[in-house]
C-alpha cells in the first residue's frame, strides 16, 4: 500500500534535472524524500527507466528496473541496457521508509543522451575566412508532422543560433571555454516548436571568444594569449523526427551560404563594434534571397574531443539593473551608474540619424570629476560601439564580448539620454543559487551580498579572477580558496566537474599543472597554494555532494601533482613558488611570510589530503605511503620554519639573505626594529595551528604569539594574504577567540572587509587597499571571499560530518557571538532543505532546525556560559540536570562537554530553547 505521507521529489540525473544530451553511459540518478513524521530514513528504493514515457506511465523498466534495492543510498548509478545516442529515456523512482512504508512513484523525470560517439557527428566544421563575425544561413523544407527536433551545435569561440528569425535558447557566450586543443563543448537545444512544415531556415553568428581573439589583443596581452584558429568556425545538426517514426538530418556543410554580418569587431575584453547599416534583414528567415552570398568552406576539425555541456550550467543574462543615476561631467559625455558592480554589458536604446556612432566605455570606478577611471581595466579597452541605421527606435546589445563594471560612459548620443536609455544585464554562468544567510549584523548582511555579485561575476563558465581586466582567468589558486564558500551558496558540482577535467587535461608528464586552466597563458608549474585546486576542489565535491566518483576520477591527477611536488622537494622543504600568500596588506608579495613556508605546507596538506583519499577508495599502500610521507614534512616544516623560535617563519639571518634579491621588498636598509616586525607572519602562525603540526610543548607559545601579533601588534587587525585570511577565522574560532574573529570581520578600519564596504565596495576588491591607480587593483575578486564559508559554517553553524559525506550527517554548532543577536541560514542540498536559525535573549538561547529526510544532525548547542542548564524543544522539556528526560521522537541521544550540550536529532523540523533553570 502506497503511503501519501512520503513523496520522493527533486529527481537529478547527472546532478541536472532533465538534462538534454547527455553524454555518459552510466549517469548519477539522485533524489530527495519529503516525509511527514519524524525522525525518517529511506530504507530501499526502486528506480525504473523506460524508453517511452508510455511505458513510464505503465510503470514499465524496459530499459532498467532496479527492482526494490536494500540502501539508505539516493545516489544511485544506471544499470540498466545500453543507452543511444539521441534518444529520450524517462524514468521514475519510489522508496520504502525506515518502518517499510513505500512511497508512491515520483513524478515521472527524462533524460536524454546526446551524441556519444565521434561518428554520431554528421555535420561539417565550416568557416569564412576573414576579421568580424561572419554569418552563415541554410534554407530546407519540411513536409511532414514533426515528432520532435533537435539542435546539436558547437562554435568556436562562439555562436548563436536562429531558426526562423527566433534565437534558439537564451544562452550566451556559448559553448563554455576550454582548451579547445583538449576539449570542444557543444549544446542540445529542443526546437521542436521554433520548426514547422513548408519553409524553414537556420541562421548561425560567430564570435571570436578564447578560440580566434583578433591579433593586435593576442599581441598587446602582457603574456600573450594563446590562439586556437584565425576565424570562428562552427558544427551543427539539425535532427528531426517525424510522426511517422522517419528521420532527417539538416547538417553544416559547404552548401551553406556565409557573409560579413554587423559585428565588424568583436573580442571579450576590448568590446564589440556593431554597424547596423550592416544588417541583413530576414537573412535568418526562409524565402531570402542569398544568391549574393558565398559558400562556406569547410574546415579542419578542431583538435579537441567533443563533449556535451548537458549538465554543465551554461552562461545566461541573469538579471536586467536599471541605473541608478545619470549625471553628466562634460558636455556630450554621460555617465550612468549602476550602483553595482557586476560583469556582463548593457542594452542600449537609441534611436537618431544612419551611421551616428554611439560609444559605450564601461569601469569599475569613477575619478574626481566624475569621469571613468579605466585604470582597473588595464589592457581591456571595454568599449562597445553601436552604429545606427536610422529606423526609428533601436535596441543593441552586444553578443561576444563581456565587462566587469559599475560606471557606463555613454559619448556620441544623438540628442539627451535618459535613465531609461540603458539597463545592465548581469550575465554569467547560470550556476543555482542554493544557499542563503541572514543575520542581525547588517554589514556581515552586506558582506555576504558582496561575495554572492562577486562570485556570480567571476562564474564564465570557468572560474575567473575577475571580470573587468585583459586577464579573466582560471587562476587555480583564486579558485581553490573559495570553493567551500561557491559551494554553500550555489550548486557547483556540474560546473566544477568540467573545469576538473579541463585541470586534468592541462597536466604534464611530469605530474604539474599550471596556475590557471585551460592555460591560456603559459604558466607552468603552478605555485602549490594554487596547484592544490587539484586535489581540494576533488575533495570539497566529495564532502559536499558525497561523490565517491570524484575521488576516483581524479585519483591519478591528484597523485601525480603529489609527486610532482615530492619530486620538487629537497629534505622535506619546497622552495618552489611564485605567489606564496599572496596580496596581504600593503603587498602583493608577502614580506612577513616566506614563500617555500606557504608552498611547503601545501605540499604537506595536500600529501596527508592524498593519503586520507586513498584510504576512502581502500588503497592501503597508498595511504601508508603518503601518510609516512607526511609526516616526514611536518617534522622539516617544523624544523626550518619553527627551529627554536617561538614563532613560525624567518629567522633574522635568513630574512636578510633573502631581501635582496626580492626586488619587490625592496628596502635593504630594513632597521631591527622594523625586521622584528616583519619577522612576524600571522599566516605562518595560523597555518600550522590550522593543520595541527604545533609540537605539543609549542603550542600555547604560538597561538599566544599570533593573538598579541593581531591584538597588540595591529591593533585588532589581520595581516593575512589570501591564504592566511582563508583560514585565520577557522584558527580563532576553533580556539575560543570567535569574538575576536567576528571583530576581524565586522570593524571598518583598514585592512577589513568592513573598510571596503565603508570605502563604497560592492563587491570584494583584490587588495585590502582602495587603489585607484594603474596596477593590480581589480575591484570585482573573489579570493578574499573565503569569509562567507566561515558564516555558514560557524557563525550559522552548519557543517558537513566529514565521515557522512554529502549532508547524509549535518553538523548544526552555531558560534553565538557577542555583537550578534540572531543568525540564520538555509541550503538546498540534493537531500533536500537544511536550514538552521539561531536567536538569543537575556536568558534563553533558541535554535530552529530543519534536517531533510534520510539524513540525520549531531546538534551543538552552546551553554552559553550557564550553569543548570535546561532544554526545551517544541515547548517541552527534554533536557535536565545533566541528562536527556524526554524520548521524543527525533531525538536520539545526548551528551555534554565542556561548552556544549550534543544531541543527536533525526530528520524534521526541531524548536531547541536553551535556558538557566
Ligand atoms: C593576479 C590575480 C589573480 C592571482 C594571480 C596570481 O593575476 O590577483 O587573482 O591568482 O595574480
Amino acid at each position: 500500500m502506497e503511503n501519501k505521507n512520503i513523496r520522493v521529489a527533486q529527481l537529478s540525473c547527472e546532478y541536472t534535472s532533465n538534462p538534454l544530451g547527455i553524454n555518459n553511459l552510466k549517469p548519477l540518478f539522485s533524489w530527495s524524500i519529503h516525509h511527514s513524521e519524524r525522525n525518517q530514513k529511506q530504507s530501499a528504493y526502486q528506480i525504473i527507466v523506460a524508453s517511452s514515457l508510455e511505458n513510464a506511465k505503465k510503470n514499465i523498466g524496459d530499459m532498467w528496473d532496479s527492482k526494490e534495492v536494500n540502501t539508505d543510498q539516493s545516489t544511485v548509478k544506471y544499470q540498466g541496457k545500453l543507452l543511444e545516442s539521441k534518444k529520450t529515456y524517462y524514468w521514475i523512482v519510489r522508496v520504502w521508509d525506515k518502518d517499510r512504508n513505500m512511497s508512491p512513484y515520483s513524478e515521472i523525470s527524462s533524460f536524454e543522451v546526446g551524441l556519444l560517439y565521434p561518428e554520431d557527428w554528421q555535420g561539417l566544421w565550416i568557416g569564412k575566412p576573414g576579421k568580424g563575425s561572419p554569418l552563415f544561413r541554410k534554407e530546407f523544407k519540411i513536409d511532414k508532422e514533426i515528432k520532435r527536433a533537435r539542435v546539436y551545435v558547437s562554435g568556436l569561440g562562439y555562436c548563436e543560433i536562429r531558426l526562423n528569425g527566433e534565437k534558439v535558447g537564451d544562452r550566451v557566450l556559448d559553448p563554455g571555454w576550454t582548451d579547445y586543443d583538449e576539449v570542444v563543448l557543444y549544446s542540445t537545444y529542443d526546437v521542436t516548436s521554433l520548426l514547422r512544415k513548408g519553409s524553414n531556415a537556420v541562421g548561425v553568428m560567430l564570435g571570436n571568444g578564447r578560440f580566434c581573439p583578433p591579433d593586435e589583443v593576442v599581441n598587446k596581452n602582457p603574456y600573450k594569449l594563446k590562439k586556437y584558429h584565425n576565424y570562428p568556425i562552427f558544427i551543427l545538426e539539425i535532427y528531426i523526427e517525424f510522426d511517422d517514426d522517419s528521420l532527417v538530418s539538416i547538417i553544416s556543410d559547404s552548401n551553406w551560404k556565409t557573409k560579413d554580418g554587423p559585428i565588424i569587431f568583436n573580442d571579450i575584453y576590448d568590446g564589440e563594434i556593431y554597424d547596423a547599416r550592416l544588417e541583413e534583414e530576414g537573412w535568418d528567415v526562409a524565402l531570402y534571397d542569398d544568391s549574393a552570398w558565398e559558400f562556406a568552406q569547410e574546415v579542419v576539425s578542431p583538435q579537441g574531443k567533443m563533449k556535451s555541456q548537458a549538465t554543465f550550467p551554461f552562461i545566461k543574462v541573469d538579471k536586467i539593473l536599471p541605473p541608478k543615476e545619470l549625471t553628466s561631467p562634460t558636455p556630450g559625455t554621460y555617465i550612468y551608474d549602476f550602483g553595482q558592480n557586476f560583469s556582463g554589458w548593457v542594452r542600449l536604446k537609441v534611436s537618431g540619424p544612419r551611421g551616428t556612432q554611439v560609444k559605450l566605455r564601461y569601469s569599475e570606478l569613477l575619478n574626481e570629476d566624475r569621469s571613468l577611471n579605466t585604470n582597473p581595466n588595464q589592457g581591456a579597452e571595454a568599449t562597445d560601439i553601436y552604429i545606427l541605421k536610422g529606423q526609428g527606435e533601436e535596441i543593441y546589445e552586444p553578443r561576444f564580448t563581456y565587462h566587469g563594471f559599475r560606471y557606463v560612459e555613454v559619448t556620441g548620443f544623438p540628442g539627451i539620454p535618459s535613465l531609461e536609455t540603458l539597463e545592465g544585464c548581469f550575465v554569467h554562468s547560470e550556476v543555482k543559487s542554493t544557499g542563503s544567510l541572514f543575520t542581525s549584523c547588517s554589514l556581515v548582511n552586506k558582506i555576504h551580498e558582496n561575495i554572492r555579485w562577486g562570485q556570480l561575476s567571476n562564474l564564465m563558465s570557468i572560474p575567473t579572477d575577475c571580470p573587468q581586466r585583459d586577464e579573466r582567468m582560471g587562476w587555480l589558486g583564486d579558485a581553490q580558496l573559495v570553493s567551500e564558500e561557491t559551494i554553500y551558496n550555489f550548486q557547483m558540482i556540474g560546473f566544477f566537474k568540467k573545469w576538473l577535467v579541463d585541470i586534468k587535461k592541462s597536466q604534464k608528464e611530469d605530474g604539474s599543472v599550471p596556475d590557471l586552466v585551460p592555460p591560456y597563458w603559459d604558466f607552468y608549474p603552478a605555485d602549490p597554494a594554487w596547484g592544490t585546486a587539484c586535489i581540494s576542489i576533488p575533495w570539497d565535491l566529495y564532502l559536499y555532494y558525497g561523490d565517491r566518483e570524484i575521488l576516483e576520477e581524479n585519483y591519478s591527477m591528484m597523485e601525480r601533482w603529489v609527486e610532482f611536488l615530492h619530486s620538487q622537494s629537497k629534505d622535506g622543504i619546497l622552495e618552489l613558488g611564485k605567489y606564496g600568500d599572496w596580496c596581504p596588506p600593503w603587498h602583493i608579495i608577502s614580506v612577513e611570510t616566506p614563500i617555500s613556508l606557504v608552498s611547503t605546507w601545501f605540499y604537506y596538506r595536500d600529501t596527508l589530503l592524498q593519503s586520507k583519499i586513498a584510504k576512502i577508495l581502500g588503497n592501503v599502500e597508498d595511504h601508508d605511503r603518503f601518510l609516512k610521507r607526511a609526516e616526514e614534512i611536518k617534522i622539516s616544516f617544523n624544523k626550518k620554519f619553527l627551529g627554536d623560535k617561538n614563532f613560525y617563519g624567518w629567522t633574522e639571518d635568513w630574512y636578510r639573505t633573502y631581501l635582496p634579491s626580492n626586488a619587490s621588498i625592496g628596502d635593504k636598509e630594513i632597521t631591527s626594529k622594523r625586521l622584528h616586525r616583519y619577522l612576524r607572519s600571522q599566516t605562518a602562525n595560523i597555518l600550522a595551528l590550522y593543520s595541527e603540526i604545533v609540537p605539543d610543548d609549542k603550542r600555547k607559545t604560538i597561538w599566544r604569539e599570533l593573538i598579541d601579533d593581531i591584538v597588540v601588534v595591529h591593533g585588532n587587525h589581520l595581516n593575512t594574504g589570501i591564504i592566511g585570511t582563508k583560514y585565520i577565522l577557522d584558527v580563532l574560532t576553533e580556539n575560543g577567540e570567535v569574538d575576536l574573529a567576528f571583530k576581524l570581520v565586522t570593524q571598518a578600519t583598514y585592512p577589513s572587509w568592513g573598510y571596503m564596504i565603508r570605502e563604497g565596495a560592492t563587491t570584494l576588491w583584490e587588495r585590502w587597499e582602495s587603489l585607484a591607480e594603474e596596477g593590480m587593483n581589480s575591484q570585482n575578486h573573489i579570493m578574499l571571499g573565503t569569509v562567507d564559508a566561515w558564516f555558514y559554517k560557524y557563525l550559522v553553524g552548519i557543517q558537513v560530518d566529514p565521515h557522512f559525506p554529502g549532508w547524509r550527517k549535518i553538523i548544526i554548532k552555531p558560534y553565538p557571538v557577542k555583537d550578534l543577536n540572531f543568525a540564520s541560514a538555509s541550503l538546498e542540498t540534493f537531500r533536500g532543505l537544511i536550514s538552521s536559525a539561531w536567536r538569543k535573549d537575556v536568558n534563553s538561547f533558541f535554535l530552529q532546525v530543519s534536517i531533510p529526510a534520510n539524513s540525520q544532525a549531531e546538534v551543538q548547542l552552546p551553554k552559553m556560559g550557564w550553569k543548570n542548564i535546561v532544554i526545551e524543544e517544541g515547548g517541552e522539556n527534554i533536557w535536565q540536570k545533566g541528562t536527556l528526560v524526554s524520548q521524543k521522537e527525533g531525538i536520539d541521544y545526548a551528551k555534554e562537554n565542556e561548552d556544549r550540550i550534543i544531541i543527536q536529532i533525526g530528520s524534521g523540523d526541531y524548536q531547541f530553547k536553551l535556558k538557566e533553570e
